[in-house]
Parts: C-alpha cells; structure tokens; sequence
C-alpha cells in the first residue's frame, strides 16, 4: 500500500477513504444457512418464546462455555442486570464504576438504588477496590464490578472486600463472554455475572443477554423474576418483569456461538495487526489484553497522549470520521457526567480523577469479522499521517469552516 502523504487526508482536502462508513460494532454473523434453518424449525414448530427448545439449548450452551451451573438467558442485557440486582436484594446503594456503558447505573437508578460512582485504576481501568472500600456506608448493599472492554477486573480483591463488608457482589460482563481471570472463565465469579448478546457483542443474539451464577436459589429466583414471577401456571411467587429471550434471538445466538472459535481467530487477528501498525507511533498507545487467560479481543482501544502527538483524542477521532471510519468515545464522558447523575451528585468528579483524565484519551476502533486486514492498514496509515502532520491537520481543523 503506497503511504500516505498529508493531502490524501480528507480533513486536508483528499477523497474520503471509504465510501461505506466503516462502524464500530459491526456484528459478527454465523453461517445464514444455519441461522435460516433453526429458523424454519422454530416456525414449523410454532414455539416462538416462553422457554422454547433453543433457549434452553442456548442457556445450557452458555453456562457449559462459561463454566457456570446456571444460566438463565434474558432479552437483552440490561434487564438481565435489573433483575440480578434485584435477586440479589440489593437497596440503598451499589458502589459501581463510572467509566462503563450508562445501562450499569440505570439498572439501578431504575430501581431507585442510589449508584456510588468509584474511580478506576490506571493499571486495568476498571473499578479500584480500595477507594470501593472508602465509599461504604451504611446503606451499601453491594458492589458491582464491570470487565471493561473484556479485561476482567480485580475480581479476587472484590471478592474480599465483599465478604469483608457482607456486600452483594455482582459482575457487569456484558464484554467478557469468552474471557477467562486467572485461570477460571468469567461467568463463575461474585453472586452472579451478567452478559450481553447485543449485535455488537462477540456473541450475539440480535439482542439479548444472560445471568450466570453457581448459586442454586439465586437461579430459581432469577428465572421465575425473568417470567413475571410465575412458579406454575396459576401460580406467582415473586414479583416479576418480562425478561425473557425468544427463540429467534436464542437461534441466532446459537448460530453465533457455533463459531465463536472464528470470531476470536478474526479478533486476535485484527488485533495483532494493528499493534503492528501502530508501533512505534509516539504517544499512540493500544491497549493490553493479556494472553494469561482466555481473550476474546473484542474491542480495539487507543489511548492518545495528547501532549506526545499534538492532536486529541476528538481531533483524531474527527479525523477518522472524514475518511468514514466512526471510530467511538466509549465510554465518554462517564456516567456522573449523564443525567440524571449529573443533576443528582454535581461534585462526583471530584472523586472520578482517573476516570476523568482517561476519558478524555480514549477511542474505540472498527474489528469483528466485517473488518480486513487491509481495512487496518488503511485506518492506521490514516493515524501515522495524521500524527506526523498534526500542526497542520490541528491548524485545518480549528479554522471556522472545516467541512468534517
Ligand atoms: N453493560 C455494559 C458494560 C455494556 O457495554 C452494555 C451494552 C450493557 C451493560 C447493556 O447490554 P444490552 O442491554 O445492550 O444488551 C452499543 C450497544 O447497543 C450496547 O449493547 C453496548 N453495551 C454499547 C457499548 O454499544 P450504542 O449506544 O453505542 O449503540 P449504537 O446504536 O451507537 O451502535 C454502536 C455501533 O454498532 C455503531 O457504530 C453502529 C454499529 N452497529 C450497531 C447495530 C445495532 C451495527 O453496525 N449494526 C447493528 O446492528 O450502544
């Protein structure tokens, strides 16, 4: 591929690189001919929801891959979090990190449970235990840790402090299906884990979503919540919601997991080829996965220096969006930065330093199996130019008018 020079760039003037935007999250699709087949056997057999053959296929799949006792499969992954705080008695407060997806808060402030914002790590950039441990009150009732980006948190700290503290402890693994901690997959810690099967997920089910837990009477609770409350059919035991996950949804995320091999293959693949591009760029940096444990890759992440590479993080990304590649802020700007936390608790900030500083610094690139090799190439030829030429594309950039 012949390099780029500074006028090639669309900010600068060039021909946008790609004529189709080029999205983060483009999901991975199995085989259509298995996907059309499981879905004629559901039509022949009109059973289309309500515990059906390929749920439960699906959940018995799930929980064997992650190496849990149970799994009860939910429409999407946001209601599987509701209903597993919920089921684990949770009130008052939940400490949680601010740095995650706003669906981690709002499952809480649905239910009226104040959500504790806590700070990240700088080594892993998921939750810190020790100012967790500083945020207790008498009103916390549980933690809940998020594997942020598939890259588990400190899972055995947690597990501590939670005992310590006689708190509930719950995992937002809405990134991590497939991804292992030491040397256990997730999906086995806490009281219970809860994954996401949206489209943009590794494994998807259209949308959908899962709790795993080893808990026996967590899991009888959590499957009469998932379906009103019903323990027969006249018969309501609990209050309940409708959680459940059809059997389409479950068809297609069989399908997804019957190639999940490929799909990580593909993710190792795009990521091992971008670390290569992106070597050696100052002030570039990708972030780690560590191979210790199982890894699914499943998010390209670049942090930006900006002091090093003279642009930011939102001038890149402006960058990125002229040749159509709609590279993402995840998760900007936090969520006690987004209503209606923002209003509740103005001063949170003051305790989010970490949070603050790396959410300013973070981008998220395209990967999955709609990405090639030579669409990476592309991309980060696009970053080199771009830092190479950052006073000119910056000076491009802040005139009034720049078209991007
Ligand atoms: N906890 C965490 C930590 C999470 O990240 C999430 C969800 C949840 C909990 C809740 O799980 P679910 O209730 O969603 O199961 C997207 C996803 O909708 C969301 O599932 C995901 N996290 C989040 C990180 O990303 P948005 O608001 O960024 O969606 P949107 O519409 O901007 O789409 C994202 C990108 O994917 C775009 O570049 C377009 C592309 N895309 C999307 C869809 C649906 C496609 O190319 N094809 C598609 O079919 O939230």
């Amino acid at each position: 591929m012949k390099k780029r020079q500074a006028a090639d760039l669309a900010v600068l003037g060039g021909s946008r690189t790609f004529t189709d935007p080029l999205h983060v999250g483009r999901p991975n699709i199995g085989s259509r001919e298995r996907i059309f087949d499981r879905i004629n056997r559901i039509l022949d057999q009109r059973w289309l929801t309500n515990n059906g053959p390929m749920v439960q296929e699906f959940e018995q799949k799930v929980a064997d891959y992650a190496g849990a006792k149970h799994c009860i499969a939910m429409c999407n992954g946001t209601v599987a979090l509701e209903i597993a705080i919920r089921a684990t008695n949770m009130t008052g407060e939940v400490i949680v990190p601010s740095y995650t997806f706003i669906a981690t808060a709002h499952a809480l402030q649905w239910q009226e449970i104040t959500p504790v914002f806590c700070d990240i790590n700088l080594d892993d950039y998921t939750i810190d235990p020790e100012q967790a441990e500083r945020l207790i009150t008498p009103r916390t009732t549980g933690i809940i840790g998020v594997h942020l980006w598939g890259r588990p948190c400190n899972v055995a700290a947690l597990e501590k402090l939670a005992r310590r503290h006689n708190l509930k402890l719950l995992f937002d693994a809405a990134h991590a299906f497939g991804c292992g901690y030491r040397h256990k997959m997730v999906g086995q810690f806490g009281d219970a884990e809860v994954f996401s099967f949206h489209a943009t997920k590794l494994i998807n089910s259209l949308e959908g979503g899962a709790v795993v837990t080893n808990n026996d009477e967590l899991a009888r609770k959590i499957r009469l919540m998932k379906n009103f409350g019903f323990s027969g059919e006249d018969n309501v035991t609990y209050i309940g919601t409708n959680g459940k996950m059809n059997e389409i949804s479950a068809a297609m995320g069989l399908c997804s997991l019957e190639e999940i091999d490929h799909f990580i293959e593909i993710n190792r693949r795009n990521y091992t080829h971008y670390r290569e591009q992106l070597d050696g760029l100052a002030g570039i940096k990708l972030l780690q996965y560590s191979e210790e444990a199982p890894c699914t890759y499943p998010y390209i992440t670049l942090e930006i220096d900006e002091p090093r590479t003279k642009l930011s993080r939102d001038e890149l990304q402006k960058i990125l969006r002229a040749e159509n590649i709609l590279a993402r802020r995840y998760f900007y700007p936090g969520c006690h930065r987004m209503e209606p936390y923002k209003s509740y608790f103005p001063n949170s900030h003051l305790l989010l330093k970490n949070t603050e500083f790396f959410m300013q610094r973070v981008l998220s690139l395209p990967t999955g199996t709609a990405v090639s090799p030579d669409d990476i190439e592309n991309i980060c030829d696009i970053i080199h130019c771009a830092v190479e030429n950052a006073q000119l594309v910056r000076s491009r950039l802040s005139e009034k008018h720049c078209a991007v």
